[in-house]
């Protein structure tokens, strides 16, 4: 769409119950909202409906039905909406990336999502992906690049990318004024919110970008497992092991599954995955990789391979001794092995203030 177009949008219902669209952040007329009961009758199943209203502001906007929403939204049923300026010029990208922001609860083996989770899904996804079924953002050291993400899942998620700092230039009611955006490395995307990034890829590497919620860089797993750091069962998995041969005990020393084999029930992602140039990356969900290079063509969105590294400047193993740390004049001496010391300040030292 471009800025001031008129869109006339038809809506076949085809699922078995009514049924609607509302336009998530769009200015329009009032019976276009879309609100099930509350601006138009719902639209029955085998019914077309038609939308017609004018995309008058550029930005970034998403689609839902408004109707038995937890139901069709848990079933995917959302979209992204980009409005370009009018003139080409204005908020003008090298790179341009959109992700909707979505999350299934789908049971392990099974291949419907559970519709009446309300917050402990168990597949969060990019644009219905996740990693590492999701492509790398592949941009040319020095483009200035755009990222758009759109939320429509349960809860929030602190978008994270590495190795740039970047403002929020859009939101879903609109373009942010220059002089009212700040730098940040993570933006918090509320539900129901978009929000725009904007940087110049300026440091050349393969850079992660994801959700920073633990849980959201993972694919489905059992939240209810006992945490078993620290306890030896060795003992115990002989035991079983003799008696069940596929038996295999988790989690002692961490919960780490990195290069891990394990048979999965059909239709199924590993809880966390995905190899990198040096081993497995142990992320799932929410979680792609930016890849800056010198070099690649203006329109080219081809992944180059992996970053090579400039000699020595990859973090590595060392042998010598480990260098003794500078420690402040008061503590001049080596602390004792298993001696503690606490300073106490008793309440009278703050008199005064
Ligand atoms: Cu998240």
């Amino acid at each position: 769409m471009v800025e001031g177009d008129r869109v006339r949008i038809f809506v076949t219902n085809k699922l078995p119950e009514h049924t609607s669209v509302h336009w998530h952040g769009q200015i329009l007329p009032n019976g276009m909202d879309g609100v099930t009961g509350l601006n138009q009758p719902g639209i029955e199943p085998g019914k077309t409906f038609m939308y017609e209203f004018v995309a008058r502001h550029a930005g970034t906007f998403m689609y839902h039905p408004h109707a038995d929403e937890m139901t069709q939204m848990a079933m995917g049923m959302m979209g992204f909406w980009i409005t370009h300026p009018k003139n080409a010029a204005h908020h003008a990208v090298d790179r341009d990336f959109a992700f909707l922001l979505n999350s299934y609860d789908i049971e392990p083996g099974a291949y419907t999502p559970k519709v009446n989770t309300m917050l402990d899904f168990n597949l969060w996804t990019f644009n219905s992906r996740a990693f590492p079924g999701i492509d790398p953002m592949v941009v040319r050291l020095g483009d200035k690049v755009r990222i758009r993400a759109g939320n429509l899942t349960m809860t929030n998620h602190p978008i994270h990318l590495h190795g740039h700092r970047f403002e929020v230039s859009c939101t879903d009611g609109g373009w942010v004024r220059p002089s009212a955006r700040w730098p940040e490395v993570t933006t918090d995307i509320a539900v129901g919110q978009m929000r725009a990034i904007e940087f110049v890829a300026d440091n050349p590497g393969d850079w992660a970008f994801h959700c920073h919620k633990s849980h959201h860089t993972m694919n489905a797993m059992g939240h209810s497992v006992p945490t078993l750091i620290g306890v030896d069962h060795r003992d115990v998995a002989k035991k079983i092991n003799a008696l069940v041969p596929d038996y295999m005990v988790m989690g002692d020393k961490g919960g780490s599954m990195g290069g891990m084999e394990m048979s999965l029930p059909e239709n199924t992602l590993p809880m966390m995955t995905g190899d990198g140039p040096f081993g497995g990356i142990e992320m799932g969900g929410m979680f792609t990789v930016l890849k800056v290079r010198e070099g690649q063509a203006r329109n080219d969105y081809k992944d180059p391979g992996w970053y090579k590294h400039p000699a020595g400047t990859v973090a590595r193993e060392w042998t010598g001794d480990a260098p003794v740390a500078a420690r402040s004049p008061q503590r001049a001496a080596p602390p004792v092995p298993g001696e503690t010391t606490v300073t106490v300040r008793k309440p009278g030292a703050h008199r005064g203030h």
